[in-house]
């Protein structure tokens, strides 16, 4: 189902505060921003080998990251792994009892499908998938 890890999201209050540091100190390949307006947030990629880090900046009070950052500061915001095909991974987890948050795929950053897995059902990890549309 899973065939590698995509991101790691990191919620940062300032996208512009937070890149310098990534792309700069750490080196990191900087791969632009984008507004995922369905999820509340500005994200930044950054390319590192095959993975990529996503910042997280939110841009509503009632972004899921606003709530985050409010709560735990920024930090370690979900992991996201890659899967071939997002919609019978969902129904698989579904039918073993996961506890999903999106029980039907959703559009993330860089068009991608995308779903969480609520993180009571991961060991407090929130968890995406992933899958990228040719
Ligand atoms: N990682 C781990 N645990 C988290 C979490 C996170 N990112 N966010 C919330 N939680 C935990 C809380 O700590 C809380 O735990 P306790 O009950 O033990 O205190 C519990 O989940 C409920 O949290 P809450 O603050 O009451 O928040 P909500 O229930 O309103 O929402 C969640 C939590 C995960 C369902 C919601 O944030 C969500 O739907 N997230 C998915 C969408 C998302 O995060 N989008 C932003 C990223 C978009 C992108 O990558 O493109």
């Amino acid at each position: 189902m899973l065939t590698k890890i995509d991101h790691i999201g990191i919620a940062v209050t300032s996208l512009e505060a937070a890149i310098p540091f990534y792309r700069d100190n750490l080196g990191m390949e900087f791969r632009g921003t984008e507004e995922v307006s369905e999820q509340k947030v500005r994200v930044a990629m950054l390319q590192i080998g095959e993975s990529k880090i996503e910042l997280l900046e939110p841009i509503a009070e009632d972004s899921p990251v606003a709530k985050f950052i409010e709560k735990n500061g920024a930090g370690i915001h979900h992991i996201a792994y890659e899967v071939d095909d997002i919609q019978a991974s969902i129904d698989k987890l579904l039918a073993e009892g996961v506890r999903m948050i999106d029980t039907q795929p959703r559009s993330g950053a860089h068009g991608a499908s995308i779903c969480f897995i609520h993180p009571k059902s991961s060991m407090g990890v929130l968890t995406e998938l992933c899958q990228h549309l040719a």
